[in-house]
């Protein structure tokens, strides 16, 4: 289904530069290779991107492509992918510190390329801001820096675009089979990247709570006040009006999921991570699913509850593990069945 307000088109600039690759990455199961994401001039920021392929594959491989808190370089130890400088989110913890979260070994193994992009690349995550393409586009476009309002969500999604740009001209990514995963307030925006990009084959917005997969008229966890006070530059300033009037939204988030269809999506979530309303999640997906009902996709799979601990492989698919707001190797497990059914 085709969203009827897409991202801004990718910039006519824009070009890729392979920094650089070596054929023995994750202990000789990988190769790795660095892009840059250049844009226009060559004093623009730009968006480094990893891409980690398995040798042992011929041809064309599935790939997630997956956006993250914090640098390239958190991703293994690994001391040829250099070291993300400039602002970085507050937890990061440097070279290898989400290896165990990431799970690349068991990923590659598995058969698929992994992609990661890191967000402050795109834009900074916070109100008083610098760095990253949104800003410096503002910067070029002599417009005042923009603090609050400036949608930094959508900005991250757009980021995820220019990364599909590259990947569907890699040799060794299969163009037809990208996923995109992103936890939390990249879950949103690998929602939204999803909903507005047919070229992303499967979705997983992986504990997005709200502004991503919770409905925003939900009583549970967070709600759309807290977010905007918490997080003003996150979503513009129409969504501040509705703060505390979302009966009065004109959408809510089960027509963002439901531009999804016919694709798949899993929308995934922790037992503790009550924030993040995960019975609401769930509900807006069933909410959605007269879409792909309408594109002749019908999932009657859908659990009526979603059990513990197991992953629902319908096309709208569910998975709920015990613990807290993170990203594990068991919530990994989860995505590599899912794609091994739909990617
Ligand atoms: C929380 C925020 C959530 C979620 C989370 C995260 O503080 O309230 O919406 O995005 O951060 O991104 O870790």
């Amino acid at each position: 289904m085709r969203c009827t307000v897409p991202l801004p088109a990718t910039p006519p600039g824009m070009a890729f530069e392979v920094t650089s690759e070596f054929k023995d990455a994750l202990g000789g199961a990988a190769t790795c290779r660095i892009v840059r994401i250049h844009f226009d001039d060559a004093d623009a920021p730009s968006i480094q991107l990893v891409l980690f392929t398995p040798i042992k594959r011929r041809g064309k491989v599935p790939c997630f492509l997956t956006l993250g808190f914090c640098g390239n370089d958190s991703l293994t130890e690994d001391v040829r992918i250099p070291e993300r400088t400039g602002w970085n989110f507050g937890s990061c913890k440097g070279r290898g510190s989400l290896a165990a979260g990431w799970q690349l070994e068991r990923t590659i193994a598995r058969g698929y390329a992994v992609a990661h992009i890191c967000y402050a690349d795109i834009d900074e995550d916070r109100v008083d801001h610098e760095g990253g393409i949104r800003a410096w586009e503002d910067r070029s476009a002599g417009k005042p820096k923009q603090t609050i309002n400036r949608g930094s969500v959508a900005a991250w999604a757009w980021g995820v675009h220019r990364a599909v740009d590259y990947l569907v001209t890699d040799a060794k990514v299969n163009e037809k089979r990208i996923a995109i995963m992103g936890h939390s307030r990249n879950g949103k925006a690998a929602l939204l990247a999803g909903a507005t990009d047919e070229r992303i084959a499967l979705v997983i917005p992986h504990q997005s709570g709200c502004g991503g997969a919770a409905p925003s008229r939900g009583a549970i966890g967070e709600k759309v006040s807290d977010i905007n006070k918490r997080f003003p530059h996150w979503f513009n300033a129409k969504f501040k009006a509705y703060s505390d009037a979302t009966d009065r939204l004109p959408f809510d988030q089960h027509h963002v999921i439901a531009c999804i269809a016919p694709r798949p999506v899993l929308i995934s979530n922790a037992v503790q991570d009550t924030w993040a309303n995960l019975d609401g999640q769930f509900e807006a997906l069933r909410a959605a699913q007269p879409a792909w009902a309408l594109l002749g996709k019908h999932d009657s799979g859908i659990p009526a509850t979603v059990e513990q601990g197991k992953v629902s492989l319908g096309r709208q698919g569910t998975f709920l593990r015990p613990g807290v707001h993170a990203v594990t190797a068991d919530d990994w497990a989860a995505f590599l069945d899912f794609a091994d059914r739909w990617l």
